[in-house]
């Protein structure tokens, strides 16, 4: 079995996974701050092909412009040394208490002003770093209670802080597009643009469409009960999935933020053989966080199984397509035949059958053995064929 990731694999990492000092809401660090230089050197030498990061991961905005200047440079040589490439960058709009009440929709709109100024001072240095994606993660965009925002202003400030920064990226000629990434809540109790869905309706209200997709996370749909492989499909079919965080979560609960497919296995399965068959060729980017109970060996051992973990499943996903009992399974369900549009070319609703002359007891006598598809993958991914 081939599980030794390569550049080629497009793997990446957040400097806040594998940096995650594991703080909680009931307990302090338990790890020592990682420098952001020593990750891109180990993230590299397990085979990674880049790192992502927001503005606070590597140059706070409390730095001085020659701290600020001083700390790029020796991170870019740390870049060049590794060979790692900045793929996506993002902006922390959560950390520092300013942000308590958003970034975008703040009740208080000097706080929106900040946040905007934050976003495009790094969409500078995004472009200086050759990212293309810049994802934005709005977790503090919301509430806990109804009363505190009319939802309708809110998105209409939403809007208007994407287009404000649409409008930046085309008069700097930069070649950056947005990925909005959907969470229901935390840590806000309930978060604008909660689900995939929501981010793709929103979208269609923006002046710059064409700019802005979707960054999905496996545990944020998770969370609200979804369906990520769904969620990954619709995105794709809209030709919105323009990132993808992956990771791994045990059904509604808090944000897990676990290895990829040490949740849902099944699932992690068929994103996998979804991803792989086309139609998307981004970063595999892991959006996890080691367990607050590791040492760094621990940080490393779980960086390195995101990526044996995808490797291991898009092996089995490749073999689980290539085998004749599959497809013969998958004839029978009719899977293909979905292909086949309703109406045949033209048709109109005029063709259709009369509902009288339909046997529909007929037609209902079908069985479509999805059972045996979902158990030959299952045997697949336990490698039992
Ligand atoms: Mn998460």
């Amino acid at each position: 079995m081939a599980a030794e990731p390569t550049p080629a694999d497009k793997f990446t990492f957040g400097l806040w996974t594998v940096g995650w000092q594991a703080r909680d809401p009931f307990g302090d660090a338990t790890r020592a701050p990682l420098d952001p230089n020593v990750s891109v050197a180990k993230l590299a030498e397990l085979g990674a092909y880049g790192v992502n990061f927001h503005d606070d991961d590597l140059v706070p905005f409390e730095m001085t412009d020659a701290e600020r200047d001083a700390t790029l440079k020796q991170f870019k040589a740390a870049l060049d040394a590794a060979g790692m490439a900045v793929p996506m960058m993002t902006t922390n709009l959560f950390t520092h208490p300013v942000f308590k009440d958003g970034g975008f929709t703040s009740n208080d709109r000097d706080v929106r002003r900040f946040a905007l100024a934050k976003v495009i001072r790094n969409l500078d240095l995004a472009n200086e770093l050759g990212a293309q994606t810049y994802v934005c993660w709005g977790g503090r965009e919301g509430a806990e209670i109804d009363a505190a925002k009319d939802v309708r202003v809110a998105l209409d400030r939403y809007k208007e802080g994407f287009d404000t920064l649409c409008q930046y990226v085309l008069d700097q000629g930069y070649d950056i597009k947005f990925a909005i990434e959907p969470k229901p809540n935390e840590p806000r109790g309930d978060i604008f643009l909660p689900t995939v869905g929501s981010a793709l309706a929103f979208i269609n209200e923006l002046e710059h469409p064409e700019m802005v997709g979707v960054n999905p996370e496996v545990g944020h749909e998770q969370m609200a009960g979804l369906n990520f492989v769904a969620s990954i499909g619709q995105a794709l079919w809209h030709k919105k999935l323009f990132h993808i965080d992956l990771n791994g979560q045990h059904g509604p609960k808090y944000d897990q933020d676990l290895v990829f497919g040490h949740g849902d296995l099944i699932s992690a399965f068929f994103l996998v053989d979804l991803l792989e068959r086309g139609g998307y060729d981004g970063p595999r980017h892991f959006d996890y966080k080691p367990l607050r109970t590791e040492d760094l060996d621990g940080v490393w051992e779980s960086a390195s199984a995101n990526m044996r973990t995808y490797l291991f499943l898009k092996e089995r996903a490749a073999a689980y397509r290539a085998d004749p009992r599959v497809q013969e399974a998958l004839a029978i369900s009719g899977v293909d035949e979905l292909a086949t549009p309703t109406l045949a070319s033209g048709e109109t609703y005029a063709d259709l059958p009369r509902v009288g002359d339909v046997d529909a007891d007929a037609l209902a006598a079908r069985g479509y053995g999805y059972a045996l598809l979902d158990q030959l993958a299952i045997e697949h991914i336990l490698g039992a064929r």
